[in-house]
């Protein structure tokens, strides 16, 4: 039988600061900002053509770093218009973050931010019961369709919010990167819990293939060095270990031998390469761009 470990996401403070160390070994937000600004602003040059006012959602979106980038590269495709911007973020840290982050960006008067502090399921029941007809121009889920329960319900939901030319991105580790390999083998025994933190884009497209949804699919390369996961006690390294699996204080809660299985996984050819005596995970991310 699996063994209950504590779940990461039920800790928000621990959880905070080992995403955070994430983003300090990891090329995520370089390699997500790359993809904003190389294929996506083709796209969004495509969005709300002619439009003078835009209807842009971002869920999940943390402390709000990618949407920044994304109303920027907006901002140079459609110079002139407004922006209606809903924000929908559970975590009351992540989006005080994120007003930080907007008090201090210069050229913003052409946005308007409407926060929602909440889960994106929340989010749903709230729009059916407000019978909410707003339509989006352009919507995105960037690496947080991890914590809901249905991703097919999710994905559903808010493609019926968009615009007649309107497009839903969602980006998510890839199916066939280090994460799905970790996920494949040991998810099972790092707990288990009601929502899918190891939903990989592999099982998007599938899902997607099944119901005849077409897609565009994008490769967004990102590496991630867990050099200081092989040093037992290691803070940082520690605090990576439980982002990998979600699990809480992953060195002390689990079994020895599931610890010990873990790190080889981690550390050999499956998971990883050495480059410069440094021991660099494949972080590697996929994007999908959805028409309603
Ligand atoms: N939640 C584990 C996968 C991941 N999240 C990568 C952000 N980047």
């Amino acid at each position: 039988m699996a063994a209950r470990l504590p779940i990461l996401v039920d800790d928000n403070l621990r959880y905070l600061k080992s995403y955070q160390v994430f983003l300090d070994n990891s090329s995520e937000h370089q390699s997500v900002k790359a993809f904003i600004n190389g294929p996506l602003a083709e796209i969004l040059a495509s969005i709300g053509k002619g439009k003078t006012a835009l209807r842009v959602m971002g869920v999940g979106s943390g402390s709000g770093e990618n949407d920044l980038e994304i109303l920027r590269q907006l901002h140079l495709q459609h110079p002139g218009a407004k922006v209606d911007y809903e924000v929908v973020e559970p975590s009351g840290d992540m989006l005080q973050k994120y007003k930080d982050l907007v008090e201090n960006t210069p050229d913003l008067d052409h946005v308007t931010f409407t926060w929602n502090k909440m889960k994106m399921s929340q989010f749903e029941n709230d729009c059916k019961g407000r019978n909410l007809e707003k339509k989006m121009d352009f919507i995105h889920i960037i690496q947080a369709l991890y914590y809901v329960e249905d991703s097919e319900a999710t994905i559903l939901f808010f493609k019926s919010l968009l615009e007649k030319n309107g497009k839903l991105l969602i980006l998510l580790v890839s199916g066939e990167g280090s994460w799905a390999k970790l996920w494949k083998i040991y998810r099972p025994q790092f707990g288990k819990t009601d929502i899918r933190e190891s939903t990989t884009m592999g099982d998007l497209r599938s899902l997607l293939d099944s119901r005849g949804i077409p897609y565009q699919k994008y490769e967004l390369p990102s590496k991630m060095d867990i050099t200081s996961c092989f040093t037992s006690g290691d803070e940082k390294g520690e605090l990576l270990l439980d982002f990998l699996t979600q699990v809480q204080d992953f060195s002390k809660n689990a079994s020895p031998d599931l610890r010990a299985g873990v790190l080889d996984l981690l550390r050999g050819p499956d998971c990883s390469q050495e480059v410069d005596g440094r021991i660099m995970f494949n972080n590697n991310i996929e994007a999908l761009l959805i028409s309603p």
